[in-house]
């Protein structure tokens, strides 16, 4: 097996990507919980989700949603962010909050409608300018409850005509990731359900078009590793987002349900050359609603760290010799061997060796932030899901 000392270096190359979302507070359908110390605004998110890069080293970025994460001056929010030590990432739209999208927003019958989610596509960009970020995310609601109830094929011609549009804005350095989802809100049918979908429609629309895979948005038992695959083989895969599911779309941490398939999935990321690139942005899609926010997080990255560390291990040449051999519990051997290896300690010691916590967790935990906003955050609106 490759050794632990051999992967130092590319794990260096690791970055992940926190959503400002994870830092408000959230729920079920039931009940949002609230916490003490939820930050209220968008700078107290970016302060948040910076002390996760301050423990982990992992988290350069942040994620913005819009217009949850809309201030007075993005100039201001940017160098909020630097003097903390990250930068402002993805820009994530919003066309699922708004009475007018009750039955779709770019694939909307109504051309009045469609012109109102094109525009504020258009202003996530304006937005984008003043980050400077890269990638314009676009996950749509848009979709139908019942048999019948709209023309699935005109909702297809009408999606890819908005989206050229939104495709057009865009600047020379920026791209547009097209994230798909089986279903929720809608039911019967969603207009970009499935990693197919959404590559038809970016291949459509140009080079700086890709596919965003969130973990959490399969049928259950689907083999999220093989999309990986096929999207990294034909050049589409843009970003991630990560979280775990147990039933539906989850957004629990990442790594919590199922360890074993996010070393799956980041094997398949290696093997296809997606890693240590900045062609693929990693980014968690989570929410907190009963543990707190931001060890959340930690863990969540830390996770992810972890099985990027296994997935390293493997020997790909030995692998590659079994391949070709036909020896089949051979090359299983090889990745179950990596799967198995219990990297914490030699990643606890390689932290250390780059002057961070061995162990981030209990480092955030001494370090009386916690405390210290809970302390100070009193009065005024604690930031939600959606706001
Ligand atoms: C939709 O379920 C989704 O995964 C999209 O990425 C949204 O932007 C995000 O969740 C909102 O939490
Ligand atoms: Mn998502």
């Amino acid at each position: 097996m490759t050794s632990l000392t051999s992967i130092a270096s590319a794990l260096a190359a690791q970055a992940i990507e926190l959503p400002s979302w994870a830092f408000g507070n959230s729920g079920t359908r039931f009940k949002v919980f609230g916490s003490p110390g939820t930050a209220r605004d968008p700078f107290e998110k970016i302060s948040d989700a910076a002390r996760v890069h301050k423990h982990t080293g992992l988290a350069p970025s942040v994620a913005l949603h819009i217009p949850w994460d809309l201030v007075d001056s993005i100039a201001d929010l940017k160098k909020h962010a630097e003097d903390n030590g990250v930068t402002l990432g993805t820009i994530n739209s919003n066309t699922f909050q708004d009475d007018d999208y009750k039955l779709g927003s770019v694939t909307h019958s109504d051309p009045k409608i469609r012109q109102k989610a094109i525009d504020h596509h258009f202003a996530c960009i304006d937005v984008m300018h003043e980050t400077g970020s890269r990638d314009l995310k676009i996950w749509l609601a848009d979709g139908t409850n019942y048999p019948g109830q709209d023309d699935m094929r005109a909702r297809q011609d009408r999606l890819t005509d908005s989206l050229a549009t939104i495709y057009e804005r865009i600047g020379t350095d920026q791209r547009l990731v097209l994230e798909y989802k089986f279903f929720e809100p809608a039911f019967y049918h969603t207009d970009v359900p499935d990693w197919g979908s959404a590559y038809a429609q970016v291949s459509a629309l140009g080079d700086r078009a890709m596919v965003c895979l969130d973990t959490g948005h399969h049928a259950p038992g689907t083999n999220i590793e093989f999309i990986v695959m096929q999207l990294l083989r034909l050049g589409k895969l843009g970003s991630f987002d990560f979280n775990s599911r147990f039933y539906a779309d989850d957004d629990l941490i990442v790594g919590a349900a199922d360890p074993f398939q996010l070393f799956r999935i980041l094997s398949e990321v290696i093997r296809g050359g997606g890693y240590g690139t900045p062609d693929i942005a990693f980014m968690l899609d989570q929410c907190h609603n009963i543990e707190k926010k931001i060890p959340g997080q930690i863990r969540s990255v830390l996770n992810v760290q972890e099985m990027t560390a296994r997935a390293l291990l493997i020997d790909g040449d030995a692998l590659a010799a079994a391949q070709e051999d036909g020896d089949v519990l051979a090359a299983n051997g090889i990745v179950m061997d990596a799967f198995y290896t219990d990297v914490r300690p030699a990643l606890g010691a390689w932290r250390e060796s780059r002057g961070l916590p061995a162990d981030p967790m209990a480092a955030y935990a001494a370090s009386g932030y916690q405390e210290k906003i809970e302390a100070e955050r009193v009065g005024g609106t604690q930031a939600g899901w959606g706001a």
